[in-house]
């Protein structure tokens, strides 16, 4: 199952309703969680800061978080809980504040983000709250042994919370090889097994790794790791996990071929079996989303540029309803850049 296009919407339409949810700024990489019986959004929040556009996503220079919520996601009002964290209050900063996620724990609300630290490596940081809305206090130092991006947190039905993170590139997960800093950086050909995302349990205080990283594999119909050369389906950043009867589905971006797909295990750890498509590519060049029941329906969050026009560094947030096939496959949903027939 390479892309499940079946029953596409007519171009530039979606099946189900879809939403711009923060009109006046731009907000990109949502994460997001119920608390409390209200749905909070976790965004990394785009800026014109001026810094050319590369492939090592210096423009993506992003220097605070704002969190967002509501109790009526297609239709209600979205409350703007303003700044949350910033650059400058996080003791081992260097620059770019990117993907971000939050966990709540006994009353207590910790925020996993990735930065880099002031030699340029992305570290990953934890701040602490006792609201969902924060605002949320930076720990002194990053998680000890953590490097790249794009971390989300999963809870398990027993409890268990586990952490995923990891995107290519800018994203430097080519540095490292079994959780050890590389000389250099390694691309493997295109017929060996693509750079794996990684996966660790949460300690129980939540504030450190409770296990070395371990590489999430992704295989594919036969049972083999999807390579390298196999763009269209490899992961490249953005991990997210949710469970649906049961079933646990790792999703993820192709980055530089602008997919959103998933793929489906029976434990948090893995391998996954690549099932398809669940995004095609929209307007931008990044892609990043979370996935979400609320109030019995199931929605994808992720963002745009339609709304600045193509520019890549500044994107819109958004919601579109989510629809499963009765044998749990992901209905496609058409993206803003896919003029397929
Ligand atoms: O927002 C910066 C980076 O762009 C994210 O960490 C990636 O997932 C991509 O969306």
């Amino acid at each position: 199952m390479n892309n499940q296009k079946t029953n596409l919407p007519p171009l530039g339409e979606s099946k189900g309703a879809t939403r711009y949810l923060v009109p006046n700024d731009y907000m990109a990489d949502p994460s997001v969680h119920v608390f409390n019986g209200r749905v909070y959004i976790y965004p990394s929040h785009d800026w014109e800061s001026g810094i050319p556009e590369n492939d090592n996503g210096d423009h993506f220079n992003m220097r605070d978080y704002h969190v967002f919520s509501t109790d009526d996601i297609m239709e209600g009002e979205i409350t703007d809980h303003g700044v949350v964290l910033r650059v400058e209050d996080i003791p081992w900063a260097g620059r770019q504040l990117w993907d971000c996620d939050v966990a709540e724990k006994d009353g207590t609300y910790y925020m996993y983000f990735p930065l880099k630290d002031k030699n340029d490596i992305f570290r990953m940081g934890v701040a602490i709250s006792d609201k969902p809305e924060g605002p949320f206090i930076p720990r002194e130092h990053p998680i000890m042994g953590s490097y790249s991006i794009d971390q989300a947190v999963f809870k398990d039905d027993d409890g268990t919370y586990y952490i995923y993170f990891g995107g290519i590139w800018g994203g430097q997960l080519q540095r490292y090889r079994d959780n050890k800093a590389l000389e250099c950086a390694e691309f493997p050909a295109d017929n060996q097994p693509a750079i794996p995302p990684r996966i660790a349990r949460l300690r129980d205080d939540m504030l450190e790794f409770g296990e070395e990283p371990r590489a999430v594999l992704i295989i594919d119909e036969n049972g083999e790791p999807i390579k390298a050369g196999d763009t269209a389906r490899r992961f490249f950043e953005a991990s997210w996990v949710h469970k649906y009867n049961g079933t646990y589905y790792f999703s993820y971006s192709t980055g530089d071929t602008h997919n959103i797909c998933y793929a489906t295990g029976d434990n948090p750890y893995g391998p996954f079996t690549y099932r398809g498509v669940i995004l095609t590519p929209v307007v931008g060049w990044t892609t990043h989303h979370s996935i979400v029941e609320y109030k019995g329906k199931w929605y994808l969050f992720h963002h745009d540029c339609v709304p600045s026009n193509g520019k890549t560094w500044l994107r819109s947030l958004k919601v579109t309803e989510l629809e499963y096939n009765p044998d749990g496959t992901i209905q496609t949903i058409r993206g803003t850049a896919d003029t397929e027939e």
